[in-house]
């Protein structure tokens, strides 16, 4: 019998994927996960019946959440990776010439099951450089004053915990966290389905950092494709360094064709 999973885009849209087999399903104390292998996009994490990853197209997002800022950054030493238990942004991290990452993930049982059938993502979360931290992302930040070089927000979609990951709250505090010349980037949905979403993003990041830039790639995991980042800072330059050495979607080109973004994209940012 053919097994279905039906992910829930809009109130009108939904996307069925066929599954090979589930891997692990459990309720943590704050959603269900599931692990799961999906007959065309290979293995993937479910949150909460969302999908958050998948092997077939993982390195897009976490190889432009990551590489962007750091690659803008002078000299990126001390990086922040705050929700992104499965491990995919900490690996692209791992590829600069950094002293140290935390992770910050509320849920350690997504980062128990992700290294156990996700080791291609949470792989590099057994590296000497990285800190692994159980715990509330928000409260986390609250307590950091200019630690960081770079602060990257792999969160997931603005609906229960993660609602206050895209609150100008949180984005002063990490605006507090982070060195001088720091730069924070987050990951902010879908341009198309999520435009009151990133009007407000726009809004809470300029009014705590002078430099608010938008980009995008193509994710088609995610709601059908375009997926946009936002990255932050006071002054914010182009392409410093050029780490791209094991990327299979980033390069220099990317870099900068990601932030030429389409007339209907720069209209939510007025
Ligand atoms: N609609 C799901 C968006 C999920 C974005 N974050 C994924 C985290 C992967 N590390």
């Amino acid at each position: 019998m053919d097994l279905w999973f039906s992910e829930r885009e809009t109130e009108n849209i939904k996307v069925q994927w066929k599954l090979a087999r589930t891997l692990a399903s459990h309720q943590s104390q704050y959603q269900k996960i599931d692990i799961v292998e999906f007959v065309e996009f290979g293995r993937g994490l479910i949150l909460d019946g969302v999908i958050q990853t998948t092997l077939s197209d993982e390195f897009i997002y976490h190889e432009m959440l990551a590489h962007v800022p750091l690659n803008t950054h002078p000299n990126p030493k001390t990086v922040l990776v705050v929700g992104g238990g499965d491990g995919g942004t900490v690996r692209e991290v791992l590829k600069h010439n950094i002293d140290s990452v935390d992770l910050v993930e509320i849920d350690g049982d997504v980062v128990r099951l992700c290294r156990e059938f996700l080791p291609e993502l949470a792989g590099g979360l057994d590296d000497p450089r990285v800190r692994v931290h159980i715990g509330d992302g928000i409260e986390y930040v609250r307590k950091r004053e200019a630690a960081y070089d770079c602060v990257l927000v792999d969160s997931s979609d603005p609906v229960g915990p993660a609602v206050g990951l895209f609150a100008r709250e949180f984005y002063s505090d990490i605006f507090r966290a982070l060195k001088p010349g720091g730069l924070m980037a987050a990951q902010t949905e879908s341009p198309l389905f999520n435009q009151d979403l990133i009007r407000q993003v726009t809004k809470g990041l300029r009014q705590i950092f002078q430099d608010v830039r938008f980009y995008w790639a193509n994710v088609p995991t995610y709601s059908i494709g375009p997926w946009s980042f936002a990255l932050a800072g006071q002054n914010i330059k182009g392409v410093n360094m050029s780490v791209t050495s094991g990327c299979r979607y980033y390069n220099d080109a990317i870099h900068q064709g990601a932030f030429m973004l389409p007339a209907y994209f720069q209209d939510l940012l007025k």
